[in-house]
């Protein structure tokens, strides 16, 4: 696909200028006034390009090349079970900053036992060396200036018991700072100066860690009640990529009673992850590392090196993401695992405040009373991420969960990532006629009773909050190319599912926060 579009530019003095991409699937080639200005891999991260110097005073000509042709060595790979909407799926902006601007920044609570300190740091581009950052949250009465080093970057590390409590004893006030939870998902007005730049933002501040089985958030276990999503529009179809598609879908999950989404399986849009911010929702954030992939081959590991890279640089303010998923449901070989360690210790190192999981479908079944995940990639995970479809894949009724006992090779908090049956909205039966709404609530009642006997649960996204377009769902007049695992239609519409799993929520919630005892 070619788009072209002419736009006016007024040069100003003092300022450089980017052309942004919030997301080009999947190779995107781009031109201003007839000179390349470089090209870009991957479908679901943003891109940009510097135009400073390119930019005319006046009349501007953009030219995109836009490439969705399926490559065994890319990330994805060839196969997917969604559909993958090529092209231009997000805005394109023109940037304008200052000279020496404030490129990136990084501002969280310290990791538990360190008290209210506050650290990060601030990376300015084209600064001078020598001058100062100024960080204000005027909420929690914060004012701090941190001196800038020689390569622009200047690092962080308050108390906030010192800087936000003016005259009041110290006793009082150790816990100033208003924490972010689901229930009270606080967050604060930030601004960060340096040079003749700014930046405001809105960040809340919070711990996730994992002990033992169990996910703490800010010190204390939490089970998470989540719904997997993928990044369709409600009602319409295509990608869901506006602020009305993203706020349907998470009041959608609101409504089901979760605390937790996880956004399969790739990157979704930047409203996606800011509203899950301000309406309380936990997010399981995932680069497209699916399936089979070229896992010898060390382009590919560097392709989804830069995908986890942009997407944690985006996305590394956001209180609600919780999880970095380094990948779904990929074969076991030495390779992959090698593969997959590589990205964990990546991604530990760009950012060693959250959690590292996958999911994996690997279980085995000895005989048909027990399951087990022995898959090697645990090794390597904080949280383990399980894909299991008991009842629908394979040879056993919803029924056998009620006898089926689960074990883990590793002992780390279990996330069951995702489990399901298809639903025709509208389509009734018996429980033991597939894609009747009664086979998928019969399922869901079955599976939430199993999943409830597993000690190390921390919490569960059932496979899915809404039908999602998808090539490979074929069946005439019930899937007719939707994936109907949705709790809830294309159209909206709530299937019986929907509510079973809400009645568990909200049981859950007004019950014991966590589900797995301490260890
Ligand atoms: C899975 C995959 C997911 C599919 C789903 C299904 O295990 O992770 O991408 O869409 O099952 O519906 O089969």
């Amino acid at each position: 696909m070619w788009y072209q579009r002419y736009f006016p530019y007024h040069k100003r003095e003092h300022t450089r200028t980017f052309l942004y991409f919030g997301a080009a699937n999947y190779l995107a080639r781009v031109w201003l006034n007839g000179t390349k200005l470089g090209e870009h891999v991957g479908g679901f991260t943003p891109f940009d390009f510097e135009i400073t110097g390119r930019v005319a005073d006046g009349e501007n000509s953009v030219v995109v090349e836009v490439d969705n042709t399926r490559r065994a060595d890319g990330v994805p790979s060839i196969h997917t079970d969604w559909w993958n909407y090529g092209g231009l799926t997000r805005s394109v902006e023109v940037v304008e900053v200052p000279e020496a601007f404030i490129q990136d920044y990084s501002l969280h609570l310290a990791k538990s036992g360190k008290g209210g300190l506050l650290e990060g740091w601030v990376q300015l581009n084209g600064g001078v060396p020598g001058l100062e950052v100024f960080i204000e949250i005027p909420d929690a009465g914060i004012n701090y200036k941190s001196p800038i080093s020689p390569n622009g970057r200047a690092d962080l590390s308050l108390d906030v018991n010192d800087v936000a409590c003016g005259k009041k004893p110290r006793a009082k006030c150790r816990d100033s700072l208003e924490l972010w939870t689901p229930e009270a998902p606080k967050l604060y007005r930030v601004t960060i100066r340096a040079e003749g730049d700014y930046v405001t933002d809105e960040i809340g501040f919070r711990t996730v860690e994992a002990r033992g089985t169990q996910i703490l958030l800010n010190g204390k276990p939490i089970f998470l009640r989540g719904i997997c999503l993928h990044e369709e529009a409600p009602f319409r179809g295509g990608r869901a990529f506006s602020e009305e598609d993203d706020r349907t879908l998470l009041t959608w999950a609101k409504e089901l009673g979760a605390n937790f989404i996880r956004l399969a399986h790739y990157p979704h849009n930047e409203t996606m992850i800011r509203l899950a911010d301000q309406m309380g929702l936990l997010v399981w954030d995932e680069v497209p590392v699916y399936w089979e992939m070229d896992f010898k081959n060390p382009a590919t590991l560097e392709n989804a090196e830069a995908q986890l890279r942009d997407v944690i640089s985006r996305d590394h303010n956001r209180a609600a993401v919780a999880l970095w998923s380094l990948s779904n449901e990929t074969p076991i070989s030495t390779e992959r695992t090698a593969f997959l360690k590589s990205l964990a210790e990546y991604a530990r190192q760009l950012d060693n405040t959250r959690l590292i999981t996958s999911a994996s479908d690997k279980a085995e079944h000895p005989d048909d009373e027990h399951a087990a995940l022995n898959d090697p990639l645990g090794e390597y995970l904080d949280v383990i991420g399980l894909n299991e479809y008991v009842g629908w894949y394979g040879k056993y009724r919803p029924e056998d969960a009620d006898k089926m006992q689960w074990k883990f090779a590793y002992t780390k908090p279990v996330i069951v990532s995702e489990f399901g049956a298809g639903a025709a909205y509208g389509l009734h039966g018996d429980t033991d006629t597939r894609f009747t709404e009664e086979y998928q609530t019969n399922l869901y009642r079955h599976q939430i009773a199993m999943l409830q006997r597993i000690p190390s649960l921390a919490g569960m996204t059932p496979w899915i909050l809404m039908d999602f377009r998808s090539p490979r769902r074929t069946l005439v007049g019930i899937q007719d190319y939707y994936n109907r695992k949705g709790v809830i239609s294309d159209r909206g519409q709530r299937k019986k599912a929907f509510y079973v799993l809400q009645k568990f929520y909200q049981e859950k919630a007004t019950r014991s926060t966590a589900s797995n005892p301490a260890p």
